[in-house]
This record gives structure tokens, C-alpha cells and sequence, in this order.
């Protein structure tokens, strides 16, 4: 009895996942990076309807596949799409190599539907990425999507219930399993360096009836087997499972659920939330509502206040270019980085949480606080270390302040209106 107990727990401990130091320290490089830039690019981009264009429209997947004998992005540029990224501030990309719609982005063994057998285009889009962002130092992150639209042999999910013309017969989950192994297995060995791999689609299943087994520990297992510094991150919308390595939030900051799909609590683990410039990830033609560049800097710099980073999407037009209003809005963003970025980069969620006015963000003894509007001319800030110095950041002028019983108070005077009044307190 005794024995058979303890193998139980030999065997439980063997399952827990510990991260190796490569992977810690990755961990810490990607919470340092705080800006990520996502990119949906695939066939959906043609119909200029968004990513879920196939699912949306109830489409038979043979009359949708035939986009790609007409994909052919002639513009597509790797080395501005990265110098567009790197102008904006942001220090990694995570691009779509497969999204729901099943078809692949770069030069796969595994099937048939990609981007180099299957358009007229021809070329291996990923490979011209990798190389790109090697070269221009910025660090590639692979979106990899578990749910399948198309395939045979996908067990049906609860999206894409109205797309038709696929073979029930021909379900098998295993070989649907083995598929996505072997096509991790390629991404992570011809592409050089990945920073990390992010997952989705696990939701499809996650209302049947019988817990369906994504058999994801083997598949985390093989990605740090092929990548020890490969980062496992998975947007289920839950606290993270074993073996994941960052936590993900979509549309909403850790701890806000305006879309229905975050709310979750939050882990120790770092964070990013993944956000949309307009509406919609992939591009969509009718949606030119383009969050201004004093929303998104904001968006960027709540997210640091919250210890988070921000993975904000820009969807290719179906020429290859980045949409011009996109590619503004990262200028503008680098711009302000530029300036600012000593107060983003690198730094943890401040010791105050968000604020009606603001919020704050910490690296050591600084602390910085972010105003984005205020009515007063002073500002309470609940603290409980010391202030032995405040300042405006940007001009280094002294900030007058009072102790109080529970914090200090800004002497701020009328601000002037502007997307992101800093001080910077030296604290102790
Ligand atoms: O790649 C982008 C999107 O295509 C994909 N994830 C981002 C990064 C995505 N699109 N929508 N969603 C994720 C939200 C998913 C909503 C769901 Fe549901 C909630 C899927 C299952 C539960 C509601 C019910 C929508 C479909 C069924």
C-alpha cells in the first residue's frame, strides 16, 4: 500500500512542469519587451472579411480554398513589415503561420494548402520573415492554431459547424494530432530562433460532453525538446495549464473582461494581452475604425501598469502591404516610446492599480506615475514606501509634494492636456 502511494506521488511530481533557466530567462526577456506586434495574414485576408470569414459565412471549404490559386501578395515586403514593427517600439512579432481556416504560411511537408504549393505567389513568407527579423533584431513569435476549419480529420469543434463539404468518415484525432506535431516540429527547426509558440483554438472543445484530451503536455513537452528557450503560451481563455509559460488575455487587461472572454484569474506567470487596432484581426475592408494613437499608447502603458505586455494587431492588406493607417499609428507609437520608453520597457506593474486618472509602473527605486487626465490640480497617491524625489520625467522640473498620512500628494498644478503626464518619484 505504502509503495503503491508513493509511486503515486513519484509519479504526480514527475508530471509537474519546472522551467529550465533558458526558459526563466526567457520569461524575463519577454516581460521586459512589454510591446509585441501580432500579425493575421493568411488566404482570409483575400475576402477582406476578417479571419473567420469561412466559419461566419457557413462557407463550403473547397469553393473558400480556391483563394489561394489567386494569393498573390506582390507587394509583400519582410524588411518593411520589420521596420514597420521596429519603428513603432514593439520587440517582437507574433505571426499567424496557420490559422482556423487551416491554411499553412510558410513551406510545409504536411499538406498541401500552403502558401508555397498552393498560391501562385509561391514563396515561403515565414522564411522571409525569420531571416528579416534576425536581421533587424526583433524576436519572432509563431500564432499556431489548434482548431482546424478544414481538415477531414479535425474532430468537429463548436465553431464551423455550418462550413460544409469536409468528410465526417474521416475524422481521426490522432492523425489530426500527429499532423500538428510534425508542422510544430517544422517551425521550430527551419526558422531559426522562436521566441515563443502561441496557441489557439482550444476553446472549440470546450463544451463537449466528454472532456476532450488536447494531449498538450506531450505537445509542450515537444516544443521545449526542440526549442529549450521556446516559450508555450496557449489563448484558452483559462488560468494557465501546466507546462505554459506565460498567461494570455484577449481584447481585455488581466483583471478586465469588457468582451467575455477574459475575467480570469490572474497567475504569476508573465502576462500579455492581445489587442485589435480596429475590430478585427485579419483584415476587413468595411472596418476603418482605427483606435486612435492616444487610445493605443495608453492601452500600452495601462498595460505595463497592470505588469502586462501588449501583442497589438495589424492585419495585411491581401497585396502584402500593412494597412497605411496602421503603419501611422506604430510611427507615432515609436515616437512616444522613444521619449518614454525608459518608463515602459523593463519595468513591473506600479504599487498603485488603475486609476480613473492613471496608472503606474515600477523599475527599482523609480516609480512612474501616468496621468492621463486630471481635474485637480494636486494628486493623492496611496503609497506606502518613502518619496525622496519627484519630477516631471520628460523635463526632469521638480514636482512639489506633501507627505501625507497614507501617501504623498502632487503639487501638480494645471496640467497641460497631453496622452501621458509622467512623474517620476525616486522612492525608498
Ligand atoms: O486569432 C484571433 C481570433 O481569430 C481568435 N483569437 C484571436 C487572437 C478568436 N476569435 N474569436 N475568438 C478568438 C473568440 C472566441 C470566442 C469563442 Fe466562442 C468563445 C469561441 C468559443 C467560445 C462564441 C462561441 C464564439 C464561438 C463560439
Amino acid at each position: 500500500m505504502a509503495v503503491v502511494a508513493m509511486l503515486t506521488v513519484v509519479s504526480l511530481t514527475a508530471q509537474r512542469y519546472e522551467p529550465t533557466p533558458e526558459i526563466l530567462k526567457a520569461r524575463e526577456e519577454f516581460s521586459d519587451a512589454r510591446f509585441g506586434v501580432f500579425i493575421h495574414w493568411g488566404i482570409y485576408s483575400m475576402f477582406a472579411q476578417g479571419e473567420w470569414y469561412l466559419q461566419n459565412a457557413g462557407l463550403n471549404r473547397d469553393e473558400y480554398a480556391k483563394a489561394a490559386d489567386a494569393f498573390y501578395p506582390h507587394r509583400f515586403d519582410a524588411k518593411a513589415w520589420v521596420a514597420a514593427v521596429k519603428a513603432s517600439g514593439a520587440k517582437y512579432i507574433c505571426f499567424t503561420t496557420r490559422h482556423h481556416d487551416s491554411f499553412s504560411m510558410w513551406n510545409t511537408e504536411q499538406s498541401e494548402f500552403n502558401i508555397v504549393d498552393a498560391t501562385p505567389f509561391g514563396r515561403d513568407v515565414l522564411k522571409e520573415l525569420a531571416e528579416e527579423c534576425a536581421k533587424q533584431g526583433i524576436k519572432l513569435h509563431l500564432y499556431y492554431s489548434h482548431a482546424d476549419w478544414m481538415r477531414d480529420d479535425y474532430p468537429r469543434g463548436r465553431t464551423a459547424r455550418d462550413v460544409t463539404g469536409r468528410d465526417e468518415s474521416k475524422i481521426n484525432w490522432s492523425e489530426y494530432y500527429a499532423f500538428m506535431n510534425r508542422q510544430i516540429e517544422e517551425l521550430l527547426t527551419n526558422y531559426g530562433p522562436i521566441g515563443a509558440i502561441w496557441f489557439d483554438g482550444w476553446w472549440d472543445h470546450d463544451e463537449d460532453a466528454t472532456p476532450f484530451d488536447w494531449q498538450l503536455d506531450e505537445q509542450y513537452a515537444l516544443v521545449h525538446k526542440l526549442q529549450p528557450s521556446c516559450l508555450v503560451a496557449n489563448n484558452h481563455h483559462q488560468v494557465p495549464f501546466e507546462g505554459e509559460d506565460i498567461q494570455i488575455f484577449e481584447r481585455d487587461l488581466p483583471g478586465e473582461n469588457t468582451h467575455g472572454l477574459s475575467g480570469q484569474d490572474i497567475s504569476r506567470l508573465p502576462l500579455e494581452t492581445c489587442q485589435t487596432m480596429n475590430g478585427m484581426w485579419g483584415y476587413k475592408v468595411v472596418d476603418q475604425n482605427y483606435k486612435s494613437t492616444e487610445t493605443l499608447i495608453r492601452y500600452l502603458v495601462s498595460a505595463a501598469g497592470k505588469g502586462a505586455n501588449l501583442l497589438l494587431n495589424v492585419g495585411p492588406q491581401p497585396n502584402g502591404e500593412l494597412p497605411a493607417a496602421a503603419v501611422e499609428r506604430m510611427k507615432a507609437m515609436g515616437e512616444w516610446l522613444n521619449i518614454y520608453g525608459e518608463t515602459i520597457y523593463g519595468t513591473e506593474a506600479g504599487d498603485i492599480k488603475q486609476q480613473q486618472w492613471g496608472c503606474t509602473t515600477r523599475n527599482g527605486d523609480k516609480l512612474y506615475v501616468h496621468i492621463f487626465e486630471l481635474e485637480d490640480e494636486a494628486l493623492f497617491l496611496p503609497l506606502s514606501c518613502k518619496v525622496t524625489d519627484a519630477k516631471v520625467y520628460v523635463s526632469g522640473k521638480r514636482v512639489k509634494y506633501q507627505k501625507v498620512a497614507q501617501g504623498v500628494v502632487l503639487e501638480l498644478g494645471k496640467l497641460p492636456k497631453m496622452t501621458d503626464y509622467i512623474v517620476e518619484l525616486t522612492t525608498k
